[in-house]
């Protein structure tokens, strides 16, 4: 894989967390651990892997992406202006009154968005849905979906993934951002998933398991989903809940919670630093 893409593409997964932790930051709290945890694979989607065009947000043959996480949308309204769809400025306005940029994604809200989501478990059915509709009108689109580990706790997860692999909707490509945490702490201390990848194969997904903040084994594992023909993907990326911010990394408080200017400016100024 070529050098300077995946350079290109560690930058703007950098670009893209600086924003988020300046926006969540700035507004003074949200769920800023989460949100962290997904730079990296937006930062592939959105650069690299997905078929979009920000001059034409609606075209019917896009790839589309759900963030079934909604909770997660700061860092998706963060690729997004990176990416054209919005204005940078825009960020400021961040679940403040009359703003495009409510905490969780809503469709009908920010140009860009393919599915208003927050409602755990909802956001993964309607992926599925799209999927399905595409493989019936034969369209070659891809459907790109990132599930939270503790959102993998929701039965309406697994009707879906039943569906999904039933149907045999080789062109929805799905993640598992598995952070190990969800709100109320440990996955496996409050609902263990493992094996999970046992779990998603038993449900008719070609499963890969990699490094989650790695940018060429994100690509990598999308260039395999592509290739398997009459199977949807679940690849499970192994995450830090609350990545590159000092005051959150790692920490189950990292899920939605208070921050001062003083902790963001320094976050934002370390990650500057190391960059
Ligand atoms: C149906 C539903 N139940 C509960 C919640 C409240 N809630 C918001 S985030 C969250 C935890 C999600 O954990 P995870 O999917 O692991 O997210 P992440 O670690 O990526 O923040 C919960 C329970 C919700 N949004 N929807
Ligand atoms: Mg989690």
């Amino acid at each position: 894989m070529p050098e300077n893409r995946i350079e290109m593409l560690k930058n703007r997964a950098d670009e893209i967390r600086k924003l988020t932790i300046r926006s969540i930051g700035s507004l003074g709290t949200g769920h800023i651990g989460g949100a962290l945890s997904l730079c990296e694979v937006l930062a592939a989607l959105y650069f690299d892997v997905m078929h979009i065009d920000p001059e034409d947000s609606k075209k019917p043959d896009r790839d589309r992406f759900v963030l079934s996480k909604g909770h997660g949308g700061p860092a998706v309204y963060a690729a997004l202006a990176l990416r054209g769809f919005l204005a940078e400025e825009e960020l400021d306005t961040l679940n403040r009154p009359n703003t495009h940029l409510p905490s969780h994604c809503d469709m009908r809200l920010t140009n860009g968005i393919d599915m208003s989501t927050g409602s755990l478990g909802q956001g993964f059915s309607a992926s599925v849905g799209m999927a399905l509709a595409a493989q019936l009108d034969q369209k070659d689109l891809y459907v790109y979906s990132i599930i939270g580990d503790g959102e993998s706790q929701e039965g309406q997860v697994w009707e879906a993934a039943m569906l999904a692999g039933s149907r045999k909707l080789d062109h929805l490509i799905a993640f598992t951002d598995y952070n190990k945490m969800q709100i109320d702490g440990y996955i496996e201390e409050v609902n263990g998933l493992e094996p999970l990848d046992k779990k998603w194969e038993a449900f008719g997904f070609h499963v890969q398991s990699i490094n989650g903040h790695d940018i060429g084994e994100i690509l990598y594992a999308i260039d395999n989903a592509k290739k398997i023909k009459g199977k949807p993907s679940m690849i499970l990326l192994n995450t830090i809940k609350g990545k590159g911010a000092y005051f959150c990394e790692n920490q189950v408080a990292s899920h939605n919670m208070n921050i001062t200017e003083d902790m963001w400016q320094k976050a934002v100024a370390l990650l500057e630093k190391e960059g």
